[in-house]
């Protein structure tokens, strides 16, 4: 049997080292690879927004309510019965701004079910702390008595915060009386506690003064108030890619700063010790803009601890701009707020401050600029565009290989989750924001991270948080620093257990950063040693592509990589050092201990908790086929498969197609315990016809315990109209366990979409080839002359020839190793 490591396929987020990339792009002019970068951007962009704002009006059949205080975009069951419906959708923008926290202030999370529901949480808070509802979970502050009245309503809530009001005077009280005492504050210590804005500015200069050679700070403006907003820029070296890091659009989320300016603080003093920020510095150039809202940052600290705006005085009594929702990009949308005294005021017109009016001359005087953060609090969320709509922006791929790359060097750093996402579909719809101006309007990949932490403190973070949040996203930002800074990314994956004697196909996806891609090639080798033969990959879409692997005989190992070459002529490989670094693969039959075929009842079930698909449920049929579903099964053989909703003979494309919510299906229990079990599937999954697509994904998750826990297995968002195999290693995911079980949950949530899923030929499988001989010293399946060239060259010494393991490879080795020919 092979090895469990040997099974393991290639992570798709294995570590990036820093490549020799580097210094084929730091030859390169800075200037010419941004305005690559950016008409290469813009006519992707230009493309997709008409697109996407015609599929916005021809979805619009939701209707706008407005009432107590409240906008709020309700779609719901209005929609014609033709189009797939979409769930209860609000998208709520409070219109009273926050007052003073009182006595007895608490925040809770609420878990709406409808409209009425959320209307009486804001008549209650004047507060919401999560900007929107998500999955209809929210958070607000509110007084005691509005906590009473909550209480005997009919909304289910948790108080996540006890005492708001004790949490604040507790950090001015601390932050009056610092431990430090007198003296500055410098390196560890600075992070120690919650810094203001003089202190900020004075770091600033500090580092400044540290690096005269490495560090620059300017102004790039000033605030409504006056004040300056300061810039630091990081740069070993002219025309280099540059990302720009900023903190404190909203003044009260104050982790913000301190997290840009520990990146700050770290890239100064690390310059030229630390070999990986040496070598980052060495092909890219950082910005960081600390507080993009002094006078918002300022007023959090002498007079009002959650205020969010910046300081405009509206005219109407009310004060304050949402500087995130006043960016200039689809300004005015879904998830802002015309009223002056809402927490989500956009302001009058697109950048209308001056604090985004600086921020933006910035990003547009820098053409280097090839990704940035936007760093707020809270939540623990890596958002990326679009903020406005639920469209996928053309650089999807991009984004979620740059934000799931983060989300994992987060988690590598102490084991946060941070979620990644598209705001809009992750969070709650949100124009004006500056990630959707970043990205559309100057096409750099673009992030809103949410720091710490999930609500438990919100906005009133202990100090003891500062330094696990700073840290963790100091890695993400150098993660972004790192990948957005190359040609392409590329990645490849194939199953870990190969059939005998079958071509293999590997998946491949190849995203251009900043340089098209135009070849790719697949490299590999049956065995542990001799050369690498080439053969290309095929398109198969935008980024992705297939290849096929060497048909090799029982326990061969495969070794492979992938390589790219782009417009510019680089040389990209997956892995990145390869072929020094290789993916590998073991070729064993796969022997089914389980093998459904789904043209008799085993015990599968339908329908999980929270299931809430009105139409298109999961069902064990001869199915009937639509452009979306299939005609057949895929038993060889075999007519019965499980599909959403089994619609007549002839039926149009929607015909019982999944509508308004998730239905789930749940396999009975399975024997795990083999440790190099694997499971596989063959699927059939389209969500890109009808109004919204692309947007809806299938959850197949699997539990260890009999369905008490379940954790991800893969989400499928690949449309695919024809039968597809997944392949996994139990191991991968779960302990061996007796009590395996595995549920595919498919949904339509998008508005008007169409979605249609499809099951069979679920298989749990152990390798039965013969075992290995070990005299099949390159492992390439048989005992052969490369195996005996290789006992001879060990002759006399020690080696992985000396297979009766007495120490020196003699004659009775080889002896062995004839015994084995063939
Ligand atoms: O609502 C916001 O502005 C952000 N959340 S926060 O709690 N920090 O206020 C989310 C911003 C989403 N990003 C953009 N639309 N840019
Ligand atoms: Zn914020």
């Amino acid at each position: 049997m092979p090895k469990a490591s040997t099974l393991r396929s290639a992570s798709l987020l294995a570590s990036r080292p820093a490549s020799s990339l580097a210094s084929s792009l730091a030859s390169r002019p800075a200037s010419s690879l941004a305005s690559h970068l950016a008409s290469r951007l813009a006519s992707r962009l230009a493309s997709s927004v008409a697109s996407s704002v015609a599929s916005s009006v021809a979805s619009s059949v939701g209707a706008f309510i407005t009432s107590l205080g409240a906008a709020i975009l309700l779609s719901a069951t209005l929609a014609p019965s033709s189009a797939a419906g979409e769930p209860v959708r609000v998208d709520s923008t409070i219109e009273s701004a926050a007052g003073p926290v009182g006595e007895g202030d608490v925040v809770v999370r609420v878990q709406l079910t409808s409209l009425r529901q959320l209307r009486l949480v804001q008549t209650l808070s004047g507060d919401m702390w999560s900007h929107g509802v998500r999955d209809g979970v929210a958070d607000f502050r509110m007084s005691a008595d509005a906590l009473a009245t909550l209480a005997r309503s009919d909304v289910r809530f948790e108080v996540i915060i006890e005492n708001l009001e004790q949490a604040i005077e507790l950090e001015r009280a601390r932050l009056a009386n610092p431990p430090e005492a007198e003296g500055g504050v410098a390196g560890a210590d600075w992070f120690s506690d919650f810094r203001d804005l003089a202190a900020i500015n004075a770091y600033l200069t500090e580092l400044a003064e540290l690096r005269p050679d490495l560090v620059q700070v300017v102004t790039i403006g000033a605030s409504i108030e006056s004040r300056p907003i300061r810039a630091i820029r990081i740069a070993a070296g002219p025309g280099k890619p540059t990302v720009l890091f900023d903190g404190t659009q909203h003044a009260r989320e104050w982790v913000s700063p301190m997290t840009v300016m520990y990146i700050a603080d770290q890239l100064v003093r690390l310059e030229g010790q630390d070999p990986a920020i040496t070598e980052l510095l060495g092909r890219a150039e950082v910005i960081i803009v600390p507080v993009v809202n002094p006078d918002g940052y300022q007023f959090s600290w002498d007079d009002t601890r959650l205020w969010r705006k910046n300081r405009r005085l509206n005219g109407d009594g009310s004060i304050g701009v949402d500087l995130n929702r006043n960016w200039g990009y689809q300004w005015g949308g879904e998830g802002s707020s015309a009223s002056p005294g809402s927490e989500t005021y956009r302001g009058p017109a697109p950048f209308s401050e001056p604090e985004t009016q600086a921020l933006r001359d910035f990003f547009l005087a820098n053409e280097s600029i090839v990704a940035t953060i936007d760093f707020h609090s809270y939540g623990q969320w890596i958002l990326s565009p679009w903020g406005f709509t639920s469209a996928l922006p053309p650089d999807a791929a991009l984004h979620d290989e740059l934000g799931e790359s983060m989300a994992s060097a987060i988690d590598a750093v102490n084991g946060a989750t941070y979620t990644p996402g598209p705001i809009y579909t992750l969070l709650y719809p949100a124009s004006g924001g500056s990630v959707d101006w970043t990205y559309g309007a100057r096409g750099a990949a673009s992030f809103t991270i949410e720091l710490r932490d999930q609500g438990q403190n919100g906005f009133i973070l202990p100090p003891s948080q500062i330094a696990p949040t700073v840290a963790e996203n100091l890695d993400a930002a150098l993660t972004l620093v790192d990948l957005s800074t190359r040609p392409a990314l590329l990645t490849a994956s194939a199953a870990s257990v190969l059939s005998p004697n079958v071509a293999a196909v590997a998946a491949i996806e190849a995203i251009p950063v900043l340089d098209s891609v135009t070849s790719v090639a697949l490299r590999s080798r049956v065995g542990t040693a001799g050369p690498f033969t080439s053969s290309a990959a095929t398109p198969t879409g935008a980024v992705t592509y297939t290849a096929s692997l060497p048909a090799a005989p029982c326990n061969a190992v495969i070794e492979w990589y992938v390589e790219a070459i782009t417009a510019l002529g680089d040389l990209v490989r997956f892995p990145a050092d390869a072929p020094a670094s290789v993916l590998s693969a073991t070729v064993n039959e796969l022997a089914p201990v389980v093998d459904e075929t789904f043209e008799s009842n085993t015990g599968w079930t339908v329908g999980a908790p929270g299931d809430n698909a009105t139409a298109g449920v999961w069902i064990r049929v001869d199915p009937n086929g639509t452009s979306a579903q299939p005609e057949n099964d895929h038993t060889t053989n075999g007519t019965i498969c499980f599909v959403t909703g089994q619609g007549s003979p002839g039926g149009g494309d929607g015909a019982a197609d999944i509508d308004n919510g998730t239905t789930t299906l749940l396999s009975p229990n399975y024997d795990a315990t083999d440790p190099e079990s694997v499971i596989s599937y063959w699927i059939w999954y389209s969500n890109t016809l009808g109004a919204s697509p692309g947007q809806d994904s299938m959850r197949i998750e699997v539990s260890g315990n009999g369905g008490s826990t379940w954790q991800l297995l893969e989400l499928v968002t690949q449309s695919a109209t024809a039968w597809v195999q997944r392949e996994h290693l139990v191991a991968d995911h779960l302990a061996p366990t007796s009590q395996l079980r595995v549920r595919f949950a498919a949904s339509d949530l998008g508005a008007g979409s169409l979605v249609e899923a499809a099951l069979d030929d679920l298989r749990l499988s152990v390798p039965a080839c013969p075992p290995a001989s070990p005299a099949d010293l390159d492992q390439d399946g048989d005992v052969d002359g490369a195996d005996l060239g290789a006992l001879l060259s060990q002759w006399g010494g020690p080696g992985s020839a000396d297979l009766d393991s007495d120490g020196v490879v003699t004659g009775a080795d080889l002896g062995v190793l004839l015994s084995e020919w063939g």
